[in-house]
């Protein structure tokens, strides 16, 4: 017998001499430890999907996500959340070191966010795919992350949420914030390397054979052209486009060689625009040039919830003290409740009303009275 083969066999045998119930305090202590290891990032903390699923939608991507801290607590915010979105066919764990391409020195970017400073209750990892399986229909994933930006809001009591993306997760993240008009939710958006503009890698061809997103992400496709038009940065806080206490930065990191035939397709226009091109796909999310720019976008101090300024008690403040709850004295009006269509009351906080439209939502601006 080879060493491995006896060291099988001895364990085999202690176990068969176990009880029911030495087995299960043995399980109990190996969990533990594991829970222990991986605390705080591998998974999402214990109760967040029984609390949020009491007001929101919890999709099947949830499952796949991670991050914040183990419980809820009363800690309140120094920064607004990051959500951490990765790339197609990749996991959350790209956050935590994994494929760091090209990039030199450290490259674990939930690490160098803890070391500036991050608590893990403002640190989200987003997966809206397994590891390895193409993403769907970019427009069909939008649904998942508009519910997670929702439920990250609500259960850190925070105002506004960020978002730091790799790739595609990009456009998904871009797509999700004009799609259901959550620009009054987004403090500052990071997105590194996206194909905003489209690339001939993606095309009809492989699109029609079994890669979906290919048809989303071709050069001049619809889908597109519906996020970059007609403003690809619209409140744009660098253009002084505010409308009221609606204000966005914008930061793209990128380099201009990866998509020969569209080198600035990862670049927005009217955003903070930075072009890192000695780095390859995955050096761009997790070098240390790469967080000395994103970082210092992330870390404004965040409006703190005061349970004084929210009167009716829906977990969001009122807009008057810097909060997203745009009628405080409703608690069934907040970010992300059910919206009535066609009533010209805004009730999930978007500034806009529903339109029913068969198969498409269309937001439409709320009328004066
Ligand atoms: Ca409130
Ligand atoms: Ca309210
Ligand atoms: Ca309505």
């Amino acid at each position: 017998m080879t060493q491995t083969t006896r060291l099988v066999f001895a364990v085999s045998v202690i176990l068969l001499k176990m009880n029911k119930i030495t087995i299960s305090i043995f399980s109990l202590i190996l969990h533990c430890f594991c829970k222990q290891i991986f605390a705080d990032y591998n998974k999402l903390p214990l109760n967040f999907i029984d609390l949020v699923s009491e007001i929101y939608k919890v999709p099947a991507e949830f499952n796949l996500c991670a991050g914040g801290a183990e419980t809820r607590n009363d800690k309140l915010l120094n920064h607004y959340p990051v959500i951490m979105i990765a790339g197609n066919k990749r996991s959350f764990k790209d956050w935590l070191g994994e494929n760091p391409g090209n990039a030199e020195g450290e490259t674990n970017v939930y690490k160098k966010f803890i070391e500036a400073g991050f608590m893990p209750e403002e640190l989200w990892l987003y997966q809206y795919t397994t590891e390895d399986k193409e993403m769907r229909n970019i427009e069909e994933l939008t649904d998942g992350l508009k519910w997670f930006i929702y439920s990250v809001l609500w259960y850190t009591k925070s105002n506004r949420i960020q978002i730091l993306a790799h790739g595609e997760g990009t456009v998904l993240a871009q797509a999700t914030i004009k799609k259901y008009h959550l620009y009054n939710l987004v403090h500052t958006v990071v997105y590194i390397n996206g194909p905003f503009h489209g690339s001939s890698r993606y095309t009809y061809t492989k699109a029609l054979m079994g890669s979906p997103v290919c048809a989303n992400l071709a050069i001049g496709s619809d889908f597109l052209q519906d996020i970059i038009l007609p403003d690809e940065t619209p409140y744009n806080a660098l253009e002084n486009e505010n409308n009221g206490n609606v204000s966005i930065k914008y930061v793209t990191i990128y380099n201009d060689t990866l998509f020969p035939n569209n080198p600035d397709s990862p670049s927005l226009a009217g955003a903070y625009n930075y072009n890192l091109n000695w780095l390859n796909q995955d050096g761009l999310r997790c070098s240390p040039e790469s967080s000395a720019i994103f970082m210092p976008f992330l870390s404004d101090r965040a409006v703190k919830y005061d349970i004084l300024y929210d009167k009716d008690g829906d977990g969001f403040m009122c807009a008057k003290y810097g909060g997203i709850d745009c009628n405080d004295s409703d608690p069934s009006i907040f970010p992300g409740a059910p919206e009535i269509p066609e009533d010209n009351i805004d009730q999930n906080c978007n500034n806009m009303d529903l339109l029913s439209m068969p198969g498409k939502d269309c937001w439409v601006p709320i009328t004066g009275n």
